[in-house]
C-alpha cells in the first residue's frame, strides 16, 4: 500500500524464518560491544523504546562511531547481508533495481517492551536523503505517519505487524512519524519474538568512511 510519494507499506514481507533470524541477530547485536539501552535525551528525558546501532551509534542529534553516552566502545559494524536486505526492500516497495545502489550503513535496533512508545519525531540526522527502510517483528503496533511540516494532523494511522516492511523515500523521508501504542500479547511466538515489538530500519548516514 502507498500512504503517500514514496512511503510503501508491504505486509507480511518477511517470512518467519527470517524474522527468527533476524531476532536472533539482534539479541546478539544487544549484547554489545555497545548494550541495547534507553537513550537518554539532552532535555533529561529518557526514550522508553531501548535501541541498539550497528555500524554508526545515533545519539541525540548525531552519528558516531563510539557510544560516548553509553560505554565509549566502538559499534558493531554493520554487516554486508543487512545490506543486502535493504537492496532487496526498496525493490519490492519501488520495483526492480530500484534498490541498486542503495547502501545503507548503519541500523537503529529499536525494543518496544510494556509501554514503550515513540513520540512524533522526524529523521533528520542523516546528511543522505536516501530511504529508510524499517522492518518490524513481533508486537503489533500503531505507526502514525504524518506530514512534513508539523506533528500534529494530518496524518494516517497504520497498523503494523510482524514482518512487515515499510519504506520511506523521497517527500515521506523527512515526514514526522511516531508509534502511539503497541498492543501486548499479539507477537506470533513463530516470528521469534515472546513479548514486544522489534524495529529495525536500515539508513544511509551520508558520512562516509
Ligand atoms: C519504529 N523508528 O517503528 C520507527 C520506524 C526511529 C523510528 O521512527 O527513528 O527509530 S522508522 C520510521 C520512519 C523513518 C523515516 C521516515 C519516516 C518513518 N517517515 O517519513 O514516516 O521504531
Ligand atoms: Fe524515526
Amino acid at each position: 500500500a502507498v500512504l503517500g510519494e514514496g512511503a510503501v507499506h508491504v505486509p507480511g514481507w518477511l517470512g518467519r524464518a527470517r524474522q527468527r533470524e533476524l531476532v536472533e541477530a539482534c539479541r546478539e547485536w544487544a549484547r554489545g560491544p555497545v548494550p541495547m539501552r534507553r537513550t537518554s535525551l539532552p532535555n533529561g528525558g529518557v526514550m522508553s523504546v531501548r535501541t541498539v546501532c550497528l555500524g554508526w551509534h545515533w545519539q541525540p542529534y548525531r552519528y558516531t562511531r563510539t557510544a560516548g553516552d553509553v560505554n565509549g566502545a566502538r559499534v558493531a559494524p554493520f554487516p554486508e547481508w543487512l545490506g543486502e536486505l535493504g537492496r532487496a526492500a526498496v525493490d519490492e516497495a519501488y520495483g526492480a533495481g530500484a534498490g541498486d545502489g542503495y547502501a545503507p550503513d548503519t541500523a537503529l535496533v529499536n525494543f518496544y517492551e510494556g509501554d514503550a512508545r515513540m513520540g512524533m519525531h522526524q529523521d533528520k540526522d542523516e546528511k543522505s536523503r536516501a530511504p529508510v527502510v524499517s522492518l518490524s517483528i513481533g508486537d503489533s503496533c500503531v505507526f502514525r505517519f504524518g506530514n512534513t511540516r508539523t506533528r500534529t494532523r494530518p496524518y494516517t494511522d497504520v497498523e503494523l505487524a510482524s514482518g512487515d516492511l515499510f519504506v520511506f523515500g523521497g517527500p515521506s523521508r523527512l515526514a514526522f512519524h511516531g508509534v502511539p501504542k503497541v498492543f501486548p500479547g499479539t507477537a506470533d511466538p513463530a516470528s521469534g519474538m515472546r513479548a514486544g515489538r522489534l524495529n529495525i530500519t536500515l539508513r544511509e548516514t551520508g558520512l562516509g568512511g
